[in-house]
């Protein structure tokens, strides 16, 4: 498979993150998000938002992190990462849309402000985060994953912008919990890190 992706992008982080914990082959190519390569018409026929990532799997064309998540789990019949049952995957569906919501709006686009230089109220967007960050942090409690018994696509999508939320100078020190969860992922075999920049504040501990 093809992940057109950039090394920045926690969204892009997402889909390339469960593309090696399924240990799928992929190759990456990297879009020059500075010089606007996602704007170009070659690249809007893929995706029209002009966003990456974006996943060809051998001409089938999916944009939206979530999305290649949902592809991937389906397209492998990976049960655990995606339960089918209708519980079961209501919840995973809670979490992918705190993913592409709450945490978008807060830690994400914290990060944006300090990478980026997004227009963002630095103070507004922080607050989000710390709102969404003390959610994830209760739901946590007592339980090692967040959605079930087992690490599912959700605890995929939240992980990338959690893990870099001290870039936009979201401190994550008083979540022990979330602390402990973003070790369980990293331990996962076949995790890839996410790139780190030297902006924002140190990582908690
Ligand atoms: N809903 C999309 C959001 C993707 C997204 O925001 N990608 C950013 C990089 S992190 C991007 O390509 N931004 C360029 C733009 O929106 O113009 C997803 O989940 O894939």
């Amino acid at each position: 498979m093809k992940l057109y992706y950039h090394p920045l992008s926690g969204h892009a982080h997402r889909a390339r993150l469960f593309l090696s914990l399924l240990g799928i082959e992929t190759e990456l190519v990297e879009v020059d998000l500075a010089a606007r390569a996602h704007k170009s018409p070659e690249f809007l026929k893929l995706n029209p938002f002009g966003q990456v990532p974006v996943l060809d799997d051998d001409g089938t064309i999916i944009a939206d992190s979530n999305a290649i998540l949902v592809y991937l789990a389906k397209k492998t019949a990976a049960k655990d990462w995606l339960p089918e049952d209708p519980k079961g995957a209501a919840a995973v569906q809670r979490w992918l849309s705190i993913a592409a919501g709450e945490i978008a709006y807060g830690p994400c686009a914290a990060r944006l402000v300090t990478v980026f230089g997004a227009g963002f109220n630095a103070d507004e967007v922080i607050a989000r985060a710390y709102l969404i960050l003390q959610h994830i942090e209760t739901a946590l409690d007592g339980r090692p994953w967040i959605a079930a018994d087992q690490p599912t696509i959700a605890d995929v999508a939240l992980y990338s912008y959690i893990a870099r939320a001290p870039e936009g100078n979201v401190d994550r020190g008083a979540y022990a919990n979330i602390s402990a969860w973003l070790k369980r992922v990293e331990a996962l075999p076949g995790f890839v890190a996410f790139q780190k920049t030297e902006i924002g504040i140190p990582e908690a501990a």
